[in-house]
């Protein structure tokens, strides 16, 4: 398979029991192992972890067994010629981290939060990643009141500081989403990743991750916030999937909504030569509905439908849109791409 030097990653949640807030899992969980298989007949290149995805229950283990279980776990990609991509600390089901974790307004949880994400780091160290994503999952509150939103901006700027200075090598990609689980996300979109990143400790270890239905859900564009974070050096990271409209968070597969949406988003990244920079994630889940025999096909989809996408976008006549966009003749580029999308 022709991959134009790009690396493809997904994580263990991308085969997905399908479980939603009304209805019970309607698939069987899949070993890890099995996961790692599929990973790599699909032809990906890198697992995405959360730290306990690398290494199970880690808030009963010792510093020595933490280490032990994420070296053999880095073992077992080695085997496989694969990689981590990175870790993130999971801050999002633990009881402490009901109201939060590094904005919590109990010390004791915000306490709790740096500790495991410190102990996510050590893990990153030990998978050979030095990546670590920031899904800033329930930073945030369902009541606007129930919180200080200044106090909790400075809090999650100490927390980025703190774990900076804790691993010197650690780079941070934060991954905004503007709502889900919480209802009012402190950092929804890839302006307010960026503007802590800058006011970091080290902003050159400070990074993002643009997922696309996250923007959607932001009433943004995720080939403009990719733009955005691509302008200053600081795109770390891509969760690609899709997103039909305002809803909950879908994670539909790759270009399946809105394939002109996709196509931007390939040609953002293809035109910043994104492949040296770093590795394409998809994000994405199986239907509820899907049957588990045929419920990794949502990776595969995602995969070629990139892939196909990088051909239409180098196959793309750059002189005419140059002449177009000084002819100011945009119904034309819009049949251009159009046709291009359309095969003829
Ligand atoms: C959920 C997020 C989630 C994160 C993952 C890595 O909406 O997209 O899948 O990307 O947990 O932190
Ligand atoms: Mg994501």
């Amino acid at each position: 398979m022709e991959k134009y030097g790009y690396r493809f990653s997904f994580g263990p949640w991308n085969i997905h029991e399908g479980a939603d807030p009304f209805g019970p899992t309607v698939r069987p969980s899949v070993p890890f192992e099995q996961k790692l298989q599929t990973l790599k007949e699909l032809g990906f290149d890198a697992m995405q972890f959360h730290d306990d995805d690398a290494v199970p229950d880690l808030d009963e283990l010792s510093p020595s067994q933490i280490e032990a279980q994420a070296r053999q776990m880095k073992a077992r990609l080695d085997d496989l010629g694969l990689v981590a991509e990175f870790v993130a600390p999971r801050l999002w089901e633990h009881p402490m981290t009901v109201d939060g974790a590094f904005t919590a307004n109990d010390p004791k949880a915000r306490a709790y939060a740096l500790d495991r994400a410190k102990k996510c780091a050590d893990i990153c160290r030990y998978m050979g990643t030095d990546l670590m994503v920031l899904w800033l999952a329930r930073e945030g509150t369902y009541l606007r009141e129930a919180k200080d939103a200044v106090q909790a901006t400075h809090r999650l700027l100490e927390a980025v500081n703190a774990l900076l200075e804790y691993d010197p090598r650690l780079r941070i990609a934060i991954e905004p989403k503007p709502n889900e689980p919480m209802d009012l996300a402190y950092i929804p979109t890839i302006g307010h990743a960026l503007a802590l990143g800058f006011r970091a400790s080290d902003p050159a270890r400070v990074g993002t991750l643009v997922e696309s239905a996250h923007a959607v859900l932001a009433g943004l564009d995720p080939a403009d916030e990719m733009s955005f974070a691509l302008a200053f050096g600081k795109l770390g990271s891509v969760h690609l999937n899709d997103q039909n409209g305002l809803k909950f968070d879908q994670d539909r597969s790759f270009g399946s909504v809105d394939l002109r949406r996709a196509f931007n988003q390939v040609r953002v990244l293809d035109e910043n030569r994104f492949w040296e920079v770093g590795m394409v994630g998809l994000d994405v889940k199986a239907l509820r509905t899907q049957a588990p025999e045929v419920a990794t096909k949502h990776l595969r989809n995602s995969l070629h439908t990139f892939l196909r996408l990088i051909e239409v976008v180098r196959s793309l006549d750059r002189q005419r849109i140059d002449e177009l966009r000084a002819a100011r003749d945009y119904e034309e580029l819009d049949w251009l791409i159009l046709k291009a999308l359309l095969g003829r």
